[in-house]
């Protein structure tokens, strides 16, 4: 029995022009395949021969009692040169601290770290957003152009109260925000 397509035309002919083809198709195919093993492994090279540019480590094991992430240290601090940094963790299911304090207008650079598992966040719809990974300090600066409140979800699945790990973000005018700001204090919009 033959095994040859047969067609209007017939005979080897009709053969030849399928098995053509089928190796136009196999070319196209491997070179498909190719391209995509060549983009993985030049990914792979460019990704290993550049790391990220810096690496800041903290001890999870001691956060919570020394060094920067202390509970006094936490919230928004403006140094001496007027700098604003927003220090904060994050935990299964809460940001410390849960409402946090920002100037409009002015650069503000985050610096957060998680304790327990991975989590992130992001506030509002601005680019403010990071990765908070335990044992590692993430840092970022940006400014807010708009006053007013905006909500911080955490955008990393850490667990089953994930989606109740809220904090929020209150944008104040430059001017409000460093009349309250007080050399050494750690301000943020937690009700007392
Ligand atoms: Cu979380």
């Amino acid at each position: 029995m033959s095994t040859a397509i047969e067609s209007p035309a017939g005979g080897p002919e009709s053969e030849a022009v399928s098995i053509a083809a089928e190796r136009r198709w196999t070319i196209v195919v491997v070179a498909i395949v190719a391209l995509l093993v060549l983009m993985m492994i030049v990914t792979g090279l460019h990704w290993a021969s550049m790391p990220p540019s810096r690496v800041e480590t903290v001890d999870v094991k001691t956060v919570h009692v020394r060094g920067e992430f202390v509970e006094s240290n936490l919230g928004t601090a403006v140094a001496s040169d007027g700098k604003v940094t927003v220090r904060l963790i994050a935990q299964q299911y809460s940001f410390v601290p849960q409402c946090i304090v920002v100037p409009a207008d002015l650069p503000v650079t985050f610096r957060g770290t998680a304790t327990d598992a991975i989590h992130g966040f992001i506030v509002g719809r601005t680019n403010a957003n990071t990765m908070l990974i335990p044992g590692f300090v993430s840092t970022f600066t940006t400014s807010f152009h708009a006053t007013g409140e905006l909500l911080m979800p955490c955008h990393e699945y850490c667990g089953t109260g994930h989606e109740a790990m809220w904090g929020r973000v209150q944008v104040l005018p430059a001017d409000e925000f460093l009349a309250k700001a007080r050399a050494g204090e750690r301000l943020s919009c937690v009700p007392r």
